[in-house]
């Protein structure tokens, strides 16, 4: 990249194709503190297109085979989509491998669909500052935006700081997400997906699994739909496309607010991050009170308030 490169405006964002897209990842990732980077980050943050949907589940699962099934599903539908894989991996292997991890495979000359990789944070399928900024590009730009992450345990919570519905893919035969449901749950996924259902007894066997530990441990309100899914059979997936729009049909009237919870958080975060628990007491204490000013510009704010001289 040029180190004078534009920052483009919103407008130019969103006319300028995967190239312009692609600038702005860029410049999200290697330019995050400058204003004006800052100001479209909020610009974007504050016109939002689409619907974001987390897939999250441990390695192996079947989520980049899920990813590529919805993402024919939804273009067919003439719905354009934007893909994150974030790679767990990444920081072993320095982005080397990213290309033939994520698996998912699109037309390069169809401009109604953008595949990024991106590395995951320090602990397995966390969730970086740059992946938030990439998302919040692409959710001003498209109408879907899936963010592919390996979640185990915690780590499945942080999809739900970006996404607005966040499906969990069950593996047949291996109770992972039956200890994690155990273990006591704070958020759920709004969808739970048993894949490789063409493995047959094990996945019904899931299913019910996951039914009867919701069942006991589920907190009143809306019920996550667990639905089998076969990609290798095609099978499942009218049901599953109906859950996916159903759950943002149903919880459209508090996007707004989950939204503003997640910019609340990505906040947090960022200042916890570079300041340590220290910066964001600090933070807390010096807030400009209940500021509405966009997140990217609250951290650019308190990270310039934080800094030493
Ligand atoms: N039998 C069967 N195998 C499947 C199905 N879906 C995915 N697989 C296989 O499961 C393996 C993993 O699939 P991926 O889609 O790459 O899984 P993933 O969760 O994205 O994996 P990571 O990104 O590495 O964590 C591949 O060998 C797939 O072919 C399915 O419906 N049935
Ligand atoms: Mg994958």
């Amino acid at each position: 990249m040029k180190p004078s490169m534009a920052v483009p405006t919103l407008d130019q964002l969103r006319s300028g194709g995967k190239r312009s897209l692609a600038e702005g990842l860029t410049l999200a990732e290697t330019r995050a503190g400058d204003s004006a980077v800052v100001s479209l980050l909020d610009a974007a943050c504050a016109a939002p297109k689409g619907d974001v949907i987390g897939i999250t589940g441990p390695p192996g699962v079947g989520k980049s085979t899920l990813t590529n099934a919805l993402i024919a599903r939804w273009r067919a539908a003439g719905l354009t989509v934007g893909v994150i894989a974030v790679d767990p991996s990444s920081r072993y292997t320095r982005g080397a491998l990213l290309g033939d991890r994520t698996r998912i495979r699109t037309n390069p000359e169809d401009d109604g669909i953008f595949v990024r990789s991106m590395a995951a944070r320090d602990r397995l399928g966390g969730l970086s500052a740059e992946t938030v900024a990439a998302m919040v590009l692409m959710r001003a730009v498209y109408d879907r935006v899936i963010v592919e992450s390996v979640g185990i345990g915690q780590s499945e919570a942080d999809i739900g700081f970006v996404a607005d519905c966040v499906i969990l893919c069950v593996q047949p035969g291996s109770g992972d997400s039956l200890q994690y449901m155990k273990a006591g749950i704070t958020e759920l996924p709004d969808i739970f997906v048993v894949t490789k259902g063409d493995t047959g007894k094990p996945a019904m066997r899931a299913r019910a699994d996951v039914e009867g530990a919701l069942g006991l441990n589920a907190p009143s309100g809306r019920k996550p739909a667990v639905l089998v899914v076969s990609s290798t059979a095609a099978e499942g997936f009218d049901g599953l496309d109906e859950a996916v729009n159903d759950m943002l049909t149903a919880t459209a009237s508090q996007r707004d607010h989950r939204r503003s919870v997640q910019e609340d958080a990505w906040v947090n975060d960022a200042i916890r991050e570079r300041f340590g628990r220290d910066g964001l007491a600090r933070m807390k204490r010096g807030n400009e009170g209940p500021s509405r000013k966009g997140p990217f510009t609250r951290i650019a704010q308190v990270t310039q308030a934080l800094r030493p001289e």
